[in-house]
């Protein structure tokens, strides 16, 4: 019984949040479509053109009439993402905060959850937040969430200003209904949490079992909204069969681990709160100058993997996880975890945390009791990156001992972080540096430059007959090594 990708099939299918999302994209695939009949019409009366006048074969006019025609189209598409015309999302973000009374809460503050809502929702792609607001409300539970008046106010703004084609009210989960009237008024479309939260994992779940977790998940989310027995039988069985496969998918997960401790390149997952700046650390780790940026070898690897070299030379991929958030809706935790699954096999993890933020403390708690909850390997070393000191530590030396003070943006103390992870990585996968003396060029230089990518090479000052080499070797690499040359190195 091989259903799974059935299944996966039929969850694309049957995924009203995302859907939702790809509504509000719609947009932005119009303006691909255009760009694209814009590149084949231009072919077609370049190649007119050539044929008349120009003295070349037939099948040159083609080659050169779709490359000049593409190339337009796509600066076309350039210019109105770089414009922002049809190639964003915009949305306006609505805040709810109960003002008085018991439903009032006190862990945190409006302001704050405005900023969390918006990051969260900046997490996908094309989004781009137009207008954002605290809603102070009287009470939550109201069928149409805002008092008349506001509501009024908020329907005017966002009819009037064009931008907007998305609304995120960022609210667990709304009743069908709410959302419905609610639509109804603003003639827009709405998203609630759950609905941006399931969009963000339905991004980063890459593996099998991410992506039926992701359905899974889903599934109280469509209960919520069906009312035909017929229906709710339907989601009673897929639950069932979701269930199933996920059963038989965790027999097959140790199999998938030791294939991937097999495969040598080592990896570093960057893991942290939403906004804490994940994506700009592996951007100023990756660019470096002592570690190459992309590199050929990743350009098969996901999107989010980004491959560099160590100062030692060795290759590795630091891959960008989902951002954390406060309140997943109880239903998600499980696919949020299974969105991390590149953290639970990475060699080191990487914790990047926001030292600026009035909730360092609990956010930093969330991701850690949160990836103690994960089935990571024991021993994966956790390197806390303390991040975005230019905007002013507000913690103290000893809150800080032992982390890594960094900022991504200014790419300050990332030298030292780089040279706490390749120790790590070196640690953990068992490689080591040795040191060797060659004759200039020879046979064992070439050996080592393919057994580790990269080696450091210095031609002696006074005797330019020999190199002193600097090489990271696996033991069954200089092993390998000693066998074939009989050389043996100094650590
Ligand atoms: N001032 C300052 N801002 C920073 C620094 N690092 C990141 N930022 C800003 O913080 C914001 C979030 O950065 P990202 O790298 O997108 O954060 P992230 O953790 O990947 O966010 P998610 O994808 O939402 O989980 C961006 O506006 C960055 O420009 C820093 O060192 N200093
Ligand atoms: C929409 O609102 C934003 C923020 O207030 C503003 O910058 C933008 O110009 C507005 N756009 C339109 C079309 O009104």
């Amino acid at each position: 019984m091989n259903n799974n990708s059935e299944l996966i099939s039929q969850y694309k299918e049957a995924f009203p949040a995302f859907r939702g999302y790809m509504e509000c994209m719609s947009r932005t695939l119009f303006t691909g479509l255009a760009s694209l009949s814009l590149a084949f019409g231009g072919t077609y009366v370049i190649q007119h053109l050539a044929n008349k006048h120009l003295p070349y074969s037939r099948k040159l006019h083609i080659v050169v009439s779709s490359v000049v025609a593409c190339g337009v189209a796509y600066q076309s598409r350039l210019q109105a993402l770089a414009t922002g015309v049809g190639g964003q999302v915009g949305v306006m973000v609505l805040q709810p905060w109960v003002k008085w009374g018991p439903q009032k809460r006190t862990d945190t503050s409006g302001q704050l959850m405005l900023q969390e809502a918006v990051a969260l929702v900046s997490t996908l792609p094309l989004v781009s937040v137009v207008t954002q607001e605290v809603v102070s409300l009287q009470s939550l539970g109201k069928r149409m969430v805002f008092g008349s008046g506001t509501l009024e106010r908020l329907v005017n703004e966002a009819r009037a200003n064009k931008s907007i084609s998305c609304i995120f009210i960022s609210l667990d989960i709304m009743k069908r209904s709410q959302i419905g009237e609610l639509e109804a008024a603003f003639g827009i479309r709405i998203m609630d949490r759950y609905s941006v939260v399931l969009s963000i994992f339905h991004q980063h779940a890459r593996t099998k079992e991410a992506r039926l977790q992701v359905a899974l998940a889903e599934l109280p989310y469509i209960k919520k909204r069906v009312t035909y027995e017929r229906d709710k039988l339907m989601v009673a069985e897929r639950e069932k069969r979701l269930k199933a496969a996920l059963t038989k998918l965790a027999g097959i997960r140790a199999q998938v681990r030791a294939n991937r401790a097999k495969s040598s390149l080592p990896t570093i997952a960057v893991v942290g709160y939403t906004n804490a700046g994940k994506t700009s650390l592996i951007h100023a780790i990756t660019q470096d100058s002592r570690a190459e940026g992309r590199n050929q070898l990743f350009a098969t690897l996901d999107v989010t993997a980004h491959g560099c070299r160590l100062p030692c030379g060795v290759e590795v991929a630091f891959i960008d996880t989902v951002g954390f958030i406060q309140d997943i809706p109880t239903d998600l935790v499980a696919s949020f975890k299974a969105t991390l699954e590149d953290a639970i096999y990475s060699d080191v993890v990487v914790h990047v945390r926001d030292v600026s933020h009035p909730d360092y403390e609990l956010q930093g708690a969330t991701v850690s009791s949160t990836l103690a909850s994960l089935p990571l390997p024991s021993g994966t070393p956790v390197i806390t990156a303390a991040n975005k000191m230019d905007l002013g530590i507000t913690r103290s030396p000893e809150q800080l001992a032992d982390a890594y003070v960094v900022s991504a943006t200014r790419e300050e103390g990332i030298e030292e972080l780089l040279m706490a992870i390749q120790n790590e990585v070196l640690r953990v996968t068992g490689r080591k540096l040795w040191k060797f003396t060659l004759p200039t060029g020879s046979d064992q230089i070439q050996w080592l430059r393919g057994a580790t990518g990269l080696v450091q090479e210095e031609i002696d000052e006074a005797n330019p007959q020999i190199t002193h080499v600097v090489a990271v070797l696996t033991d069954q690499e200089l092993a390998a090594f000693t066998r074939n040359f009989g050389v043996k190195g100094k650590k």
